[in-house]
């Protein structure tokens, strides 16, 4: 098994073009629109604990405490990279507050203290060890920040709680959580406070699952919360898509910890039953809104598709995980995927308001007459909210922007691997490495390291690309162009073609069958109606089309446009007719970034063409 190792987020800086960007509207606007928003909706008062069903106030939800959490995580990694004496007060005075409502015994939960403290871990589905999880990544973050260990602490009393309820006295209803993540939080403290006693409680989580357990038998319901194996006998991608990753996620941290074989397997097939099945072409998983889960393979409508912003942020982690322990650039193009794609479609370009669902197309009409959707489907929201009521993506998706430097690179004694292709620079090891890009508007990356001589760098060459260049002789290795480090400052220019594409999905698709959609580089593109006056579902692209593409400042991106055939109307005399009599006209069809969709007003929105 491999072991890279990761740079940590204080030693990486994204410094310059997209993500750059990205950041800065993430640390300027999104930190503040989310809090704010969690401030109205009584999310932040739950911390006083003073709800009492007479006195007005929300009644807290069994998993505001995750809500916050992943606030807490994302301004941590924002006050790492920038110090900021207003965020930093707010994560301080709920870091105090949790401390004052903590039980004698450890125990911390909103929602089980002030609603139902009676059913304390009765209830599988209530998520308190889900909280627990999104706390201690924020204690992490705020550890890595700060140096401060305080949080750390107090949750440290709550796992020892945890461990004498569920690994010594058995006294909980149920052995594993319903809504994992806490397994690779136990992963991610065990990185900074070493302590074999977080390891075993992962692992305990990890093994019992799929064991006999209350509430269990219903192969639905056991699928829904990956309850139907055991996790190393799990190889086929089932159920609630979020559960299902932050689970995976966990068991790749297993898998390295222990070098557990039989673990890397599951997840190498479990990755690949996503990757090759189960995924849209935005990155984007959960074909259903019912259970927000994957479906059977191949299943993957585009109006209706539930492909939840978590589920994307959580296969990138998984993903990302697994490009340290199982060295192959499909792992670092899948994170690629994600956060061009279906991660940040999930939030604005002004960073405002969010999308839980991202669908791959939009038929305004459809609104009005809610019959042409399947049964037990549902069409998701054409346009982005400031807040929902299970408000789980917009908090998820400002973490990961704030900590995406986590994910550009990676090491060993003798390699160096480059999976992201960021402005950005790092120190690790006495080595430091600086690039220069302006990816993915155009595939140039310009790299620089120093004080690795003898060693190797690694370029992950993306799947996507066709044809590229290197200034410099090198090797193939596993997706990655491998180059020697020959001098103490070695510079080398990588230049990948990067052209606008037309893509084909495996024909078994049934929604994409016959058609085409438009990648450039990592960007997947869509069509609006804003910029195309006539029905997209009509526009038919030429195998051979030409693409022009110009820079935009408004997307950050390139945008395309492409010469489309649509049914001359002239020529239309009845609702049917002899398809000979049917003629086509040309016209310009616009194309602009995916992730972009639904920024100018309501719309609608088309990824997969109809080819010619
Ligand atoms: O249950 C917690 C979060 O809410 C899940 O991860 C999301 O899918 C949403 O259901
Ligand atoms: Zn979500």
């Amino acid at each position: 098994m491999d072991k890279l190792k990761r740079i940590e987020l204080k030693n990486v800086d994204v410094t310059q073009g997209f993500w750059e960007n990205r950041q800065k509207i993430n640390r300027d606007v999104t930190i503040y629109a989310v809090r704010d928003r969690f401030e109205d909706t009584g999310r932040f008062k739950a911390f006083n604990f003073s709800y009492t069903p007479e006195n007005g106030e929300p009644m807290p939800h069994y998993f505001w405490d995750s809500d916050i959490a992943k606030w807490l995580e994302s301004a941590a990694y924002i006050i790492e990279k920038s110090p900021n004496a207003e965020l930093q007060e707010k994560i301080e005075d709920i870091i105090d507050k949790i401390e004052e409502h903590q039980d004698k015994n450890g125990y911390f939960n909103i929602y089980h203290t002030v609603v139902e403290p009676d059913n304390r871990f009765k209830n599988r589905d209530h998520h308190e060890l889900y909280c627990l999880g999104h706390l201690i990544e924020a204690a992490v973050a705020y550890y890595n920040a700060t140096g401060k260990d305080r949080f750390i602490n107090i949750l440290d009393k709550y796992i020892d709680h945890v461990i004498k309820v569920f690994v010594i006295e058995k006294s909980s209803a149920f052995k594993t959580p319903g809504h994992e993540e806490i397994e690779l939080a136990l992963y991610r403290l065990y990185e900074v406070r070493p302590d074999e006693k977080y390891v075993k409680l992962a692992e305990f989580f990890l093994n019992e699952r799929g064991k006999k357990e209350n509430g269990l038998g219903d192969w639905d319901r056991d699928c829904y919360n990956q309850s139907h194996a055991e996790v190393r006998d799990q190889h086929v991608a089932m159920g609630h898509c979020v559960r299902a990753n932050y689970l995976y996620s966990g068991m790749a941290d297993e898998a390295r910890n222990f070098g557990d074989e039989k673990m890397l397997e599951a997840c190498r097939d479990l990755f690949d039953d996503m990757a090759e099945k189960k995924m849209y072409i935005s990155g984007g998983i959960g074909s259903s809104h019912h259970g927000e889960a994957f479906t059977i393979p191949y299943d993957l409508p585009n109006d209706t598709a539930y492909a939840e912003t978590c589920a994307s942020i959580a296969l990138a982690m998984f993903a990302n995980r697994m490009k340290d322990i199982d060295i192959d650039s499909k792992y670092a193009d899948m994170v690629e995927r994600q956060i061009y794609n279906g991660i940040i479609s999930g939030v604005s370009l002004d960073g405002k308001s969010f999308f839980y669902e991202n669908p791959l197309e939009i038929n305004l009409d459809d609104h009005v007459r809610h019959t042409s959707v399947k049964a037990g489907d549902r069409l998701p929201i054409t346009q982005r909210l400031e807040v929902f009521g299970c408000s789980c993506c917009p908090p998820n998706v400002t973490r990961i922007i704030a900590n995406i430097g986590e994910y550009i690179y990676s090491y060993d004694d003798e390699r160096i691997f480059v999976h992201q292709y960021m402005g950005s620079s790092a120190s690790f090891d006495g080595s430091c490495i600086n690039v220069e890009t302006h990816y993915p508007v155009d595939g140039k990356v310009k790299i620089n390291v120093a004080n690795a001589k003898n060693k190797r760098l690694l370029l992950r060459i993306p799947a996507w690309c066709e044809s590229f260049e290197i200034s410099a002789g090198y090797k193939m290795f596993k997706g990655y162009a491998e180059i020697e480090i020959a001098s103490d400052i070695f510079e080398v220019e990588l230049t990948m073609e990067m052209l606008p594409v037309l893509v084909a999905a495996n024909p078994h698709v049934r929604a994409d069958a016959g058609a085409a959609a438009v990648m450039m580089g990592p960007v997947l593109y869509c069509a609006e109606k804003v910029d195309n006056d006539f029905d997209l579902w009509d526009a038919r692209i030429s195998k051979n089309a030409k693409f022009t593409f110009e820079y935009s400042d408004v997307f950050n991106a390139n945008i395309l446009s492409c010469e489309a055939s649509l049914t001359d109307e002239t020529s239309v005399k009845a609702l049917y007719m002899p398809l000979r009599d049917v003629k086509q006209k040309s016209a310009s069809l616009k194309l602009i970034p995916y992730f972009a969709f639904a920024n100018r007003g309501e719309s609608d929105m088309r990824v997969w063409f109809k080819t010619l």
